[in-house]
């Protein structure tokens, strides 16, 4: 039996997530309820597999998006719509098999008991992780550091987290960005700047190879050119925000 919550919510951003993408939807509904999936406009046939496994279960719910708008862009369409029933914070995992579905109930016990604050998995790599990965993000994480001046951020893109949804859904209704890649990090340091402090709690990840299922949307070249992009701004803007947390940091 899974827990239900009417407050937290499982959130899974999908597009065409290969093979893994209906055990992991299962996964989540044995230790969760409710498990929303929003399908982003993919072509692969899993949005049918996906309403065909929801129509037998109240506790899971597909939200079909009719083309691709990236992973923040439905994010954000799910947290809006989970807010107008009431919801107050959403655990986003990945649909592709790679989070731990294990872990949903420590996760949200950790948000229930500290609600103003989100839960951020910090990733537990596995032998088979790409070093590129695995070093790649030591970029991205020194750089989310500074420009929060170390407010305690484990790691700026696993995707793996309990959000607030308020304080989510206003940054992202203030700004334009975020709607790819470029939604784990940007929310991540946003929500330092609004005050909302992280919690870090270590979760496995799994890099499956592509005779397991493994897909990946990440493309190098065209994903490290918009988290450049959306570092520059960020740095900007943590320039703009010095005084106050400097205040902030030296207060603590
Ligand atoms: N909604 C949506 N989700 C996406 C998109 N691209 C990736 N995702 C989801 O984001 C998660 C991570 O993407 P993935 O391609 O596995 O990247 P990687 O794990 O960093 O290699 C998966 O759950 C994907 O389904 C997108 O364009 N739209
Ligand atoms: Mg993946």
């Amino acid at each position: 039996m899974s827990a239900r919550s009417s407050t937290h919510l499982v959130l899974i951003p999908s597009y065409n997530p290969g093979p893994g993408v209906l055990d992991t939807v299962r996964a989540a509904r044995a230790q969760w309820g409710p498990v929303w999936v929003v399908v982003d406009g993919s072509t692969d046939g899993s949005a049918e597999q996906l309403q065909a496994l929801a129509a037998g279960d109240d506790d899971l719910r597909v939200i079909v998006l009719p083309e691709n708008c990236g992973k923040g862009a439905a994010v954000l369409e799910g947290i809006t719509q989970a807010a107008a029933l009431g919801y107050t914070h959403a655990l986003t995992m990945d649909s592709d098999g790679q989070h731990p579905a294990d872990l949903i109930p420590a996760f949200m016990a950790a948000s229930q008991a500290a609600p103003e604050r989100m839960v951020l998995g910090k990733p537990v790599f596995g032998p088979e992780a790409p070093a590129l990965r695995v070093n790649g993000r030591k970029v991205s994480n020194g750089w989310a550091n500074l420009e929060t001046l170390w407010m305690g951020i484990g790691d700026s893109l696993y995707g793996f987290r309990v959000y607030p949804i308020a304080p989510l859904i206003r940054i992202m209704r203030g700004n334009r960005f975020m709607r790819r890649f470029d939604f784990d990090p940007e929310a991540v340091v946003r929500l330092c700047w609004a005050g909302v402090r992280p919690i870090n709690l270590d979760a496995p990840v799994r890099y499956l190879t592509a005779a397991e299922g493994g897909v990946s949307h990440f493309k190098y070249l065209r994903d490290n050119t918009l988290l450049t992009w959306m570092h520059t701004r960020l740095f900007l803007g943590f320039l703009l925000r010095l005084p106050l947390l400097l205040l902030r940091y030296l207060k603590a």
